[in-house]
């Protein structure tokens, strides 16, 4: 079904939208994005992979021949360096080294060397926006005195390492190797990471704590970073688990009802919501079970079905079945959304995620069955004629419309699913990593030094 899905989400956007970054399925024309600036065909370069997995050959080769004629990072254009990161580079990545196709590689490496420009700041710590045309880079005017954050400076390292793999040129691995440095070389209250760090003074900004926006794939590809090393990448294995044991002291909490829930942490207060990007460290966290201390693995099991049975409570209290951007427990509410602005569904896929990790862990058939109630709730209010649009107040009977069809529900809400209904031997967790975007990346094996990796 995730193939008919995925088939309905590319005609459209082929139809409507072709060539532009997302496609708007109510008024069913393109959608442009400023995260992107004037780099185009965002949803192309993020489907790709998915469109190779399900076997969707046209598809693919439409795709291939779009990237092969019309990528052009040769624009004057302001972006952010994360999000460019995750969805371009990894997308071109993940489609190298599924189909082995060179013009991947060389999209892939030609846009990162675009990137190297957002390193030029006093400690190495990258600008979060970048113009790929003159080299200036900046900061989010929001962010906390000037500062970069945390979930996108720390959210390169797995892209970067495989950019100086592929390029043989190891200035990409040591620009993130130096984020790492600096990070090491900072006090860290109660042993948590803040959300906001100073790229010219090195220090941090406020200390907001958050392992959903701003902070979650910091934490992720720390992990990541040591799986995608067959385990060699001692520093990162270490860093992941020190995180973790703070977050469990100073950051998960059970309600009373019996819901485990991950906090924020405001300069040492808790505020009690979780948002629905938190939802992905369940996932984590049982992904992480096996390097944790023989005596825990059971227990970062447990965390995570633990956080996918709360994040599914906050599917299933709402109308629509399908979870808000952010839901509380306080004021006499638990998994619930109280404010409106916090109502909405953007066909987000970090729950269904957090199902498929635990799926291919545990093999509990609640996964899928979890899963299931998505993909009918997915049908029923997301899909349009024009393609799949998100959610204005999932607690309402009647669907708003938000008219827009990210770029990462193909990339990643379908890719998830259509895995979770698979055999767990499509990219196997021995062989593959997915970076945030859900693209695949080979585990660089000790024993194949440089060898490229073509497993699927
Ligand atoms: C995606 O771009 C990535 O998963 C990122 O890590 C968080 N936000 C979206 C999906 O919600």
């Amino acid at each position: 079904v995730s193939l008919q899905m995925m088939k309905h989400a590319w005609d459209n956007y082929k139809r409507y939208a072709w060539g532009l970054n997302e496609l708007k399925p109510i008024s069913k024309q393109g959608h442009s994005s400023n995260l992107f600036g004037n780099i185009q065909g965002a949803t192309i370069v993020d489907a790709l992979d998915t469109l190779y997995i399900m076997e969707m050959k046209e598809e693919f080769k439409e795709a291939k021949d779009w990237v092969e004629k019309n990528l052009d990072f040769n624009v004057n254009a302001e972006i952010s360096v994360f999000e460019v990161n995750i969805r371009f580079v990894g997308g071109l990545l993940s489609a190298y080294y599924l189909s082995g196709e060179e013009i991947f590689r060389k999209k892939a490496v030609e846009l990162g060397e675009k990137l190297l420009p957002a390193f030029n700041t006093p400690t190495g710590i990258p600008w979060a926006l970048l113009n790929i045309k003159s080299g200036i880079g900046r900061n989010w005017p929001w962010a906390s005195g000037g500062s970069s954050i945390l979930a996108e400076f720390g959210t390169l390292h797995l892209e970067f390492v495989h950019l100086s793999h592929l390029s043989g040129n190891p200035v990409f691995a040591e620009k993130v190797m130096n984020i790492r440095k600096v990070l090491n070389r900072l006090d860290k209250p109660e042993g948590l990471y803040p959300n906001y760090l100073n790229p010219s003074s090195g220090q941090w900004g406020q200390h907001h704590v958050s392992i959903g926006g701003l902070g979650d794939s910091f934490y992720e590809y720390l992990l990541k970073a040591w799986l995608m090393s067959d385990k060699t990448d001692e520093e990162g294995k270490k860093m992941y688990y020190d995180a973790v044991q703070a977050i469990e002291t100073h950051l998960i909490r059970k309600s009373s009802g019996g819901l485990t829930y991950i906090a924020e942490w405001k300069g040492g207060l808790l505020e009690h919501k979780m948002g629905h990007l938190t939802c992905f460290a369940g996932g984590m966290f049982a992904l992480g079970a096996d390097g944790a201390p023989s005596d825990k693995t059971g227990h970062h099991i447990e965390l995570g079905a633990e956080i996918a049975r709360t994040c599914h409570e906050s599917y299933d209290r709402t109308s629509m079945k399908l979870g808000p951007e952010a839901f509380r427990f306080d004021g006499g509410v638990e998994a619930i959304a109280t404010r409106q602005n916090e109502k909405y569904y953007i066909l987000r896929p970090e729950v269904i995620e957090t199902y498929m990790y635990m799926w291919r862990l545990t093999h509990d058939p609640k996964y899928r069955q979890w899963a299931w109630e998505a993909v009918e709730a997915l049908e029923k209010h997301c899909r349009v004629d024009g393609g799949y649009s998100g959610i204005r107040d999932v607690y309402n009977n009647h669907e708003s419309h938000d008219d827009v069809q990210q770029s990462f529900f193909l990339s990643e809400t379908l890719k998830y699913l259509y895995l979770l209904f698979s055999d767990d031997d499509i990219l196997p967790f021995e062989h593959w990593v997915f970076n945030t975007e859900a693209h695949p990346l080979p585990i660089l094996h000790k024993e194949d030094g440089s060898k490229e990796e073509k497993q699927k």
